[in-house]
């Protein structure tokens, strides 16, 4: 029974003996860092350790058991992990780690509407944040481009330009940005409709004024009437006041071109013309006419003018007064 304990025992020993046999290995966290991160390290041994040495390939070491290590630039480096355990013996494990360069952040800035053919890019809101930006590029979008961080284009014409940026960092690295441009140096056209064509108006006139673009879009209409102040035409606005009204017009695009004021002229007229007769003839007595008479009316009006002149004699038609006329049919008459 004691040879069989001893051997028991003699076997545990080996057993725990090649369990702290050395063995060398070990492992990074995050799997793929760029240069701004901590790279942790984790020492995955076995064995009755007592020492660590790492070298991390960029001239710096640790002799903690899990180092945290940051690389200054992107890059392939060789890791030695060497360990020493208590029975004097040494493992050493070399492992590459890639070190990821972090790209660059092209920013072409916001979408423009402009009133030049003459436009200026600026790419300064990109960045590299572990480099810089060796070449920023830009695509204007009607088959030129141009290399710089602020550039100057000159279109040959208006129109919708995608434009593209592209920024390059100092390790190759890519990124693009797009931005819409609208170029448009043409005003808008602003047109004018009434809710009836006529020379003159005896009703108040509704005024309608309609503007179109042709790429920005319309940004406001304005209009006054004769030395009235501006206001911005939001609806249909109507003209009432007796007289003669110069209403003028004109609209801004949302490039900032500004249309050249145009005017119409509305005439209102709401006073009725006056007539007059007279009567030549010879009179008897008691205002009884002795001879045939020459009648003649005489229509004046305020503003419009006469139109024409209407009589009739009795119970006859309406007739249209051209010329005095003359009348002497015996009775008494009313004209
Ligand atoms: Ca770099
Ligand atoms: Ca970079
Ligand atoms: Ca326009
Ligand atoms: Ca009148």
């Amino acid at each position: 029974m004691r040879k069989l304990a001893l051997l028991t025992i003699v076997l545990l020993f080996v057993g725990i003996a090649s369990a702290n046999s050395l063995t060398v290995d070990f492992y990074w966290e995050p799997v793929q860092p760029t240069d701004l991160e901590e790279v942790h390290f984790y020492d995955n041994s076995t064995g009755d350790i007592i020492a660590w040495i790492w070298y991390f390939g960029d001239g710096n070491s640790s002799t903690e058991q899990n180092p945290v290590h940051k690389y200054e630039d992107n890059g392939t480096y060789l890791v030695r992990l060497v360990v020493w355990d208590k029975y004097g013996q040494m493992e050493y494990k070399e492992k590459y780690i890639t070190i990821l360069n972090v790209p660059p952040v092209a920013n072409a800035g916001e979408d423009r509407i402009v009133n030049n053919l003459t436009v200026t890019f600026n790419a300064s809101l990109s960045y590299d944040l572990d480099g810089y930006i060796e070449r920023y590029i830009w695509d204007f979008g009607d088959g030129n481009s141009k290399e710089g961080k602020t550039v100057e284009h000159e279109y040959e014409e208006e129109g919708i330009y995608n434009v593209n940026l592209t920024v390059i960092d100092n390790d190759g690295a890519e990124d693009y940005d797009e931005i819409n441009v609208t170029v448009d140096v043409t005003p808008p056209i602003t047109n004018y409709s009434l809710n009836e064509e006529k020379k003159w108006y005896n009703t108040s006139v509704i005024v309608t004024l309609n503007a179109t673009d042709n790429l920005a879009g319309v940004n406001a209409t304005y209009y006054k009437i004769d030395d009235g102040d501006w206001q911005e035409y939001e609806e249909n606005f109507s003209v009432s006041e007796e007289g003669t009204h110069k209403i003028y017009y004109y609209s801004i695009d949302n490039a900032g071109n500004v249309e050249e004021v145009k005017n119409f002229t509305i005439k209102i007229d709401y006073t009725p013309s006056v007539t007059n007769y007279s009567i030549n003839a010879t009179y008897g007595n008691n205002g009884w006419i002795v001879s045939k008479a020459k009648i003649t009316l005489n229509a004046t009006d305020n503003l419009a003018g006469i139109n024409k002149t209407y009589y009739k004699i009795d119970d006859g038609d309406w007739q249209e007064y051209t010329k005095p006329f003359n009348f002497s049919a015996e009775g008494t008459h009313k004209i």
